[in-house]
């Protein structure tokens, strides 16, 4: 009968030998398959005496879990070598700059809140935030805008059940301002307060120039002894940086609305030809926000005494500047996600916009 101790340093070193996940199953099955040497060696056993049964099968048992062990051994050292591999092979460089072909796009609503925040945010103003779903307190009430007011009707909001209330006027609404947002800061904040409020606002409108979901900022600046001075300054400070332009024709038409007594609309020179819209110049005018001082029911809604603070506020659609700046004719482009759209409209990713760096870099989208 066959020495085991040389079998078996034999078999280890087959085991050993092994290379790849295929030469070790054929060990496998040679050594303990159905027709394996070891399971041969026990099948053998049957015809021996019964002393030798005993014995030749303790030895046999003992060989058979340490073959097992030292394939098990082998199979997790392969296995390891195998995924060593296949991470080496798929290895890929993360600081390598993108393709052209793949690289992302600013969008160009994205590109003028940039720059809007960076310009007001020098002036010292912080951005405000708030919920798209709104009570119609902070929607309207608060802003002197009282139930069956015009404004609020059916065809303009979209209004949202609410599920604890029947009554109508407890229905909330997805805002159609950013207003809310200011209300919630007078609420919060005691003044100076010096706020832009940019984001989604929702009105239900559809055409070339009006989308039901459309971006809006508003600012909003509260303390002591403001004057419309102040306002005027201001805005003439903000479309100078936002055009880029050292100076910039501005005039302000008297104008309503229910949030600011007394209330205009910003125009800036321009000249309009047919084929083109040239800012900072000629003799025509071109709207480009609305403005006001705060009504005194509006700061006494937020929480401010209008005998101790004043405040000047005003209101820009985001959507319309893009539109003038970047000279895009169809507002309901902006919101197709058109590949093709981003690719001509769209703004380099690391072109940011700051009122040192330069504000829109290149004077216009990079092609
Ligand atoms: C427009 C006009 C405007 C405001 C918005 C405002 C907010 C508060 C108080 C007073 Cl909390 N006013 N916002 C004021 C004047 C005009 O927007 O045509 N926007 C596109």
């Amino acid at each position: 009968m066959e020495n085991l101790q040389v079998m078996k340093s034999d078999m280890l070193n087959e085991v050993s030998s092994v290379q790849n996940m295929k030469a070790w199953d054929e060990l496998r099955v040679a050594l303990l398959g159905k027709k394996g040497k070891i399971t041969e060696m026990l099948k053998a056993l049957s015809a021996l005496p019964l002393e030798e049964k005993i014995a030749r099968g303790k030895e046999l048992n003992v060989l058979k879990s340490d073959i097992e062990k030292a394939l098990e051994d082998k199979r997790n050292q392969l296995a390891e070598a195998e995924l060593n591999a296949k991470l080496q092979a798929e290895k890929i460089d993360v600081t390598l700059p993108v393709r052209p072909e793949n690289q992302g796009r600013i969008h160009p609503v994205s590109k003028i809140y940039e720059e809007i925040v960076a310009i007001f945010g020098q002036m010292g103003f912080e951005v405000a935030e708030g919920p798209d779903i709104e009570d119609q307190f902070h929607n309207f009430n608060a802003l002197n805008m009282p139930a069956n007011h015009p404004a609020r009707q059916m065809q303009d909001t979209f209004y949202i059940p609410n599920p604890k209330s029947a009554d109508f006027d407890d229905s909330f609404v997805v805002r159609t301002h950013t207003s809310p947002v200011q209300i919630r800061t007078m609420e919060n904040k005691k003044p100076p307060i010096r706020i832009i409020a940019p984001g989604r606002t929702y009105r239900s409108d559809y055409d070339a120039t009006h989308t039901p979901m459309f971006h809006q900022v508003e600012g909003l600046v509260i303390d002591k002894n403001i004057t419309f001075a102040h306002l005027k300054g201001c805005l003439y400070d903000f479309v100078k940086a936002f055009f880029e332009l050292d100076d910039v024709p501005v005039r302000y038409r008297p104008s309503y609305f229910p949030f600011t007594e007394p209330s205009a609309e910003m125009d800036i020179g321009c000249l309009k030809s047919k084929s083109e819209l040239k800012i900072g110049a000629g003799t025509d005018w071109l709207e480009i926000l609305g403005c006001g001082m705060v009504h005194p029911k509006v700061l006494q809604a937020g929480g401010i005494d209008p005998n101790e603070y004043q405040g000047f506020a005003f209101g820009v659609g985001i959507d319309r500047l893009a539109m003038l700046k970047y000279g895009i004719p169809d507002l309901r482009t902006f919101f197709e996600s058109d590949v093709r759209w981003l690719k001509h409209y769209g703004f380099n990713p690391l072109d940011f916009s700051s009122m040192t760096g330069g504000l829109s870099n290149n004077g216009g989208a990079a092609r």
